[in-house]
């Protein structure tokens, strides 16, 4: 069966979300803590994540590029269902994975810690973990904390960096998902890319990648095409 629905592309979870419609218990954020590539496949490996993209972020400058920045920041936007992983777990993870302290002295504002809410519940649970931090002595991160704006995402080479080492993982995709005129490269927009991702970096193994595809709301056959493809890599 060919995965042209967006809905396959971006397998979405077996829970339905609180109002009945899927798509409303999806969230966006937005991180910057260090060269973007580390960041994408960290969060990309979680199950609840369900699309991530590198990007540039928090700064004037029009039409940012790799080469030229100006004050903007490498980041990583997520879009995540809220019903598999809070967000309480995802800034967790994001201050527990960097230092937000005294980054700014190397690269100025390439790699600013950086994190961009959406909502108010989303900043009420952001307020939440800088007290808790302060209260374990960890003291109060560098970090910007701003209102969502633009996010431009960066050039293809760096969207799933490290799963491009591995030119298996990639044909593996491009079967999953190929290209039609126009559309660039659909696979870099799915969950199981950033799933591979993780995997290519270290931070998922196949094991786990297997038992979270059993949640996925997949038809039977679109599931084992999907395992029988990712497990199928030899990496
Ligand atoms: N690893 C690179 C940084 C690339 S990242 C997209 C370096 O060491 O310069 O900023």
């Amino acid at each position: 069966m060919e995965p042209t629905a967006s809905e396959e592309r971006h397998p979405a979870p077996a829970k339905s979300s609180r109002s009945g419609s899927r798509e409303s218990s999806f969230s966006v954020a937005a991180f910057g803590m260090g060269c973007f590539w580390g960041p994408e496949a960290l969060f990309g490996s979680l199950a609840g994540v369900m699309l991530t993209r590198v990007g540039y972020t928090g700064g004037s400058t029009p039409n940012p590029t790799y080469r030229e920045l100006g004050d903007h920041t490498e980041t990583v936007q997520l879009c995540y269902d809220e019903d598999i992983i809070s967000f309480e777990t995802i800034i967790r993870t994001f201050w527990d994975h960097h230092n937000p302290y005294n980054i700014n002295g190397y690269k100025g504002r390439q790699y600013q810690s950086l994190l961009y809410y959406r909502d108010a519940s989303q900043l009420a649970a952001i307020e939440t973990e800088l007290a808790r931090r302060e209260r374990e002595g960890l003291g109060r991160p560098d970090t910007e904390i701003a209102a969502y704006a633009e996010f431009h995402p960066a050039e293809d080479r760096h969207q799933k960096y490290y799963v491009k080492r591995f030119p298996r993982a990639v044909g593996a995709l491009e079967s999953l998902y190929p290209a039609r005129s126009g559309e660039g490269t659909p696979w870099l927009d799915t969950t199981i890319a950033a799933r591979l991702n993780g995997m290519a970096k270290g931070y998922l193994n196949m094991e786990r990648l297997k038992s979270e595809l059993e949640s996925w709301e997949l038809s039977e056959a679109e599931r084992k095409r999907l395992v029988a493809a990712v497990t199928g890599i030899r990496w």
